[in-house]
């Protein structure tokens, strides 16, 4: 155990009473400078650490970063994060630093999280708001052996289990806007980075990026966003545990993918349906080569949408943008 660890432990014991300076030094055999020179290490990590001349010091909140030895411990996934969880204070992207490693030959389960990022993406180029300590950045390698042309399903069963998870860890209600937007009271809350890279026997991996608002304030946002945005804490009103919401959001997604693997998307399928806002909407759909406008009158087996134009065909669409219409 390091220096730091053993101050940290040894604060975590104390469950937020005081602890002095002298006991801690005497305990660890050091100087109280070096205490010191410890606890400012833990601050700069985000640790919440209140000191007093008289008192000594304590932790004063459940440390709620995403590091290894928060996260890690209560994680319940079989794979997921469980040989390789690497964190960030900041990195420029999750998937930019998934990509890498799983090209690096990582494997499946590999996750990484960041408690910020510079360089946050969305598709097509657009950018992830992603400020320090508010929100879940993460991405997972995936190696599924999948044919192509069911990749779709990855994307759903990603948005099924964000959706699950704001339900179950924190009762709200969240629903899913094909093909990667999670929202809550039509505001986006969260949203899906699916990238994948092939090789000649199909799938080489996937990354899944997630980014996930938890404890943003309204104001918080952009301003060009702040109408169509939320967070957990917006919708709940108490702070939010980032750790608790990781913890069950990497063990749902787990779960769900599992399922797939062994050959039961149906009950993921029904799942994102029933949670779908776009099913039964007239809806306008911009793709890169052009624009559809219909009613989405379903998802198929694939996790593609089914849309209807105004002469009644209907399309199957891989991806594209909704901007659903009013009535
Ligand atoms: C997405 O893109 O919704 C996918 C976002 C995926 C982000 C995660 S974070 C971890 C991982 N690492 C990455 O680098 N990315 C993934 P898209 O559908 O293109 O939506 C982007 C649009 O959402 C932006 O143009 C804004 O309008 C809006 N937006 C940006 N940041 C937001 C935020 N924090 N909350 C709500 N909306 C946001």
């Amino acid at each position: 155990m390091t220096l730091r660890e053993a101050v940290l432990q040894a604060l975590k014991e104390k469950a937020g009473e005081w602890l002095s300076g002298e006991t801690l030094s005497e305990s660890l055999n050091v100087s109280r400078t070096t205490v010191w020179n410890q606890i400012k290490a833990l601050l700069a990590e985000g640790y919440e650490v209140d000191s007093s001349p008289k008192k000594g010091y304590r932790l004063s909140s459940p440390p709620d970063i995403l590091s290894p030895e928060e996260v890690c411990p209560r994680l319940t996934c079989e794979v997921f994060g469980q040989t390789n969880y690497l964190y960030y204070q900041e990195i420029d992207s999750t998937n930019t630093r998934a990509r890498a490693l799983a090209s690096a030959g990582y494997p499946e389960g590999t996750v990484v999280v960041a408690d910020m990022q510079t360089a946050g993406r969305g598709r097509r180029g657009r950018s992830w708001y992603s400020p320090s300590g508010k929100g879940i950045y993460m991405s997972v390698i995936l190696r599924p052996i999948l044919p192509l042309k069911e990749i779709s399903r990855i994307s759903l069963l990603t948005a099924v289990a964000v959706a699950e998870s704001l339900e179950e860890e924190l009762n709200l209600s969240a629903r899913i806007k094909w093909p990667n937007d999670i929202l809550i009271k039509g505001k986006k809350v969260a949203g899906i980075l699916s990238e994948v890279v092939t090789d000649m026997d199909g799938i080489e991996y996937i990354v899944v990026g997630i980014g996930l608002n938890i404890n943003n304030e309204l104001q918080d946002f952009p301003s060009d966003f702040r109408t169509i945005a939320t967070s957990a804490h917006v919708e709940d009103a108490r702070p939010v545990s980032r750790v608790k919401v990781l913890q069950g959001l990497l063990a749902r997604l787990e779960s769900r993918y599992f399922d797939l693997l062994a050959g039961s998307f149906e009950g993921i399928l029904q799942k994102g349906k029933s949670l779908s806002v776009v099913i039964g909407q007239e809806l306008r759909l911009d793709m890169i080569n052009g624009f559809l406008m219909g009613k989405a009158v379903d998802i198929d087996d694939n996790g593609f949408l089914l849309l209807r134009d105004q002469s009644g065909v209907v399309h199957t669409i891989i991806s594209g943008e909704i901007t659903i219409l009013p009535l």
